[in-house]
């Protein structure tokens, strides 16, 4: 070197990282640290990024997965190499499903080594594994190329289907030195990175005039319509139409629950009965009988309805995936909404009152009918009386978080608590994950700065429930009811042998999950009343010290895998 170039400032691999990450608004990594990755942690924090450390990597990754359906920004998760990729892996294929932006950071080994299997430290392929469980994925072997990695990876997670983005960056990155000057022109400020999709004005037509025929129209809200924030549009739609509507479990509270123009309450009757349907950024997966079968009106599990389909999405592929759709329209909810919106004018007819008066009265009558089982008191406490409790709270408290897994937990969370603001409730989404939890709450309080209570089944809780030391380290507005009824599904199940090991379905009875709160300074609370119960989440909500209530369920109360129970296969042998 001469001395010229000596003198010059140089910049590493770390630094452009962290540099990179910053110049597109991505100021907060959920990660965990070590080799090679402890000093990225280090330096991120020192440069004023907001470094979430967890206590395994999946936590890390499922928050950075929510953090990124809250925000449309890809959260980012960062680990170490091989075991610590894997640990981070389920989260990024997990975001993938569910349509969340993320970005999976990883240090990986030395590349020589682990391409010929010479028994590196923490030797992986990890790119090569990622890549199938995730929308794109990076590696990036010189310093100069970090911000077009990182720009790559920003594009990747967000724009279309939003999903999750593996970066490969092994450890000698980090160490590559160049000028600083040529390192801050080789970074990359992405400019609109999730362009507006606009649909087609014939597409648009067409989905009218389909809509326009109907008798028994009825509009199903997903979880991409949440995502896309395209909030008033959406309410707009289903307002000026009139159309009844159907929320999908994360997107309640798009419009309060407790909307007239809910059918959340006639689901089983609006389904089969409904002559055309309009998806919005919601697919016929299993969570809607794939678009067919008894539960849209088929005379078996396999047949159609009948029903002719609008598809609002920004995949141009899903359509058609499950049954015919009739009129698909294609790009972002926001655009074809608006789109919609423009096409239907003043003269709009809303649907017939004959097929709004079936739904009110059977509404109405499932509405009453609920109302009567929460207001009853059983001993022992059961999900309806304790989940009557969270019902009020959340709504006197319409801005909390809401995180939800479980079983029975999950079910009984979403039909019986009213949501009332969108994007505040999440869950299992479109896998039925167990180990969410901790991770989504604490991105969840992170994100929003909001209170955050996060109702899970005493199983789902254990998947994560370390993180309560996490919640407790940075003192997060967290309160977690651990809804306790003694095992998966219910705590009742014996062993059939007469053998000393418990069924496989069964904890230790009568565990007290608050003490694990308390270990780390949280306050812990158990609650085997629901007077209790309300007296703890209220106190949780008012002072937002993180706060777990061990509810004491009825471990009779709950059925197999919940409301999903078919889904189980059934042995030919009766034994
Ligand atoms: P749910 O489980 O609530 O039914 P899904 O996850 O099955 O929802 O469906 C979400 C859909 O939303 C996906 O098909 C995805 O492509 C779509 N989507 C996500 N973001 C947008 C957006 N901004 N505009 C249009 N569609 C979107
Ligand atoms: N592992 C993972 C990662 N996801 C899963 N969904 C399961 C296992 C299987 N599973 C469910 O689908 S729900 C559940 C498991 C283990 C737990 C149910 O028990 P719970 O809830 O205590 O959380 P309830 O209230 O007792 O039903
Ligand atoms: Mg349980």
């Amino acid at each position: 070197m001469t001395s010229d170039a000596q003198s010059t400032e140089l910049t590493d691999g770390f630094h452009l990282v962290i540099d990179a990450l910053k110049l597109n608004g991505l100021n907060t990594i959920y990660g965990l640290p070590g080799i090679p990755i402890t000093d990225l942690t280090r330096k991120a924090q020192a440069a004023g990024m907001r470094m979430i450390s967890f206590r395994h990597e999946q936590n890390a990754g499922n928050a950075a997965a929510i953090a990124g359906f809250i925000t449309q920004k890809p959260g980012v998760c960062l680990t170490v190499s091989a075991p610590g990729f894997l640990n981070g892996l389920t989260a990024l294929a997990n975001a993938t499903t569910n349509c969340f932006p993320m970005i999976l950071i990883s240090g990986s080994s030395e590349r020589e080594i682990v391409d010929l299997q010479q028994g590196d430290y923490e030797e992986m392929d990890q790119l090569a594994i990622a890549k199938p469980l995730c929308k794109a994925a990076f590696r990036v072997l010189n310093a100069e190329d970090i911000g077009i990695g990182v720009a790559r990876a920003i594009r990747s997670a967000v724009s279309g289907r939003p999903g999750g983005v593996y970066l490969d960056l092994p450890a000698k990155l980090f160490a590559q030195t160049m000028d600083a000057e040529a390192g801050r022109n080789s970074l990359i400020k992405v400019v609109d990175a999730a362009p507006r999709q606009i649909p087609a004005g014939d597409a648009v037509e067409r989905a009218l005039a389909l809509l326009r025929s109907a008798k028994r129209p009825l509009i199903l809200l997903g979880k991409g319509a949440a995502y896309a924030q395209a909030d008033e549009a959406v309410r707009a739609l289903v307002e000026r139409t009139g159309i009844p509507y159907l929320p999908m479990s994360m997107a309640k509270g798009l419009l309060p629950d407790t909307h007239e123009q809910s059918a959340a309450a006639a689901r089983s009757y609006v389904l089969p009965e409904a002559d055309v349907v309009v998806l919005v950024g919601a697919r016929l997966n299993w969570l809607l009988s794939q678009g067919k079968g008894k539960t849209w009106g088929g005379k078996d599990h396999k047949t159609w309805g009948g029903q002719k389909f609008i598809q609002i999405d920004i995949s141009p592929t899903e359509a058609d995936s499950n049954v015919r759709i009739d009129a698909p329209l294609v790009g972002d909810i926001g655009s074809c909404v608006s789109a919609m919106l423009a096409g239907i004018g003043a003269d709009w007819v809303k649907p017939p009152a004959d097929w709004l008066a079936a739904i009110a009265e059977r509404k109405n009558k499932n509405l009453a009918k609920m109302a009567e089982t929460l207001s009853r008191d059983p001993v022992p406490m059961n999900f309806h009386s304790a989940l009557n409790v969270v019902r009020d709270i959340v709504k006197a408290n319409p801005d909390a978080m809401l995180v939800n897994e479980g079983a029975n937990a999950l079910d009984f969370t979403r039909s019986i608590v009213d949501m009332y603001k969108p994007r505040k409730r999440l869950d299992v989404g479109t896998w039925g994950i167990m180990g969410i939890g901790m991770g989504f709450a604490v991105a969840a309080a992170v994100e929003s700065g909001q209170n955050v209570i996060a109702i899970e089944g005493d199983s789902a809780f254990g998947f994560s429930g370390m993180e309560v030391e996490t919640i407790c380290r940075y003192d997060l507005p967290v309160c977690v009811v651990v809804m306790n009824n003694n095992g998966v599904y219910k705590g009742t199940d014996v062993n059939p042998t007469g053998g000393p090991d418990v069924a496989p379905t069964v904890f230790v009875k009568g565990a007290r999950y608050d003490k694990i709160m308390e270990a780390f300074g949280g306050v812990g609370v158990n609650a085997t009343t629901p007077v209790e119960l309300r007296k703890a989440m209220e106190e949780a909500i008012s002072s937002r010290r993180p706060t777990l209530i061990n509810a004491v369920i009825d471990e009779t109360a709950g059925t197999e895998s919940g409301r999903i129970t078919s889904l189980n296969p059934q042995s030919a042998n009766k034994k």
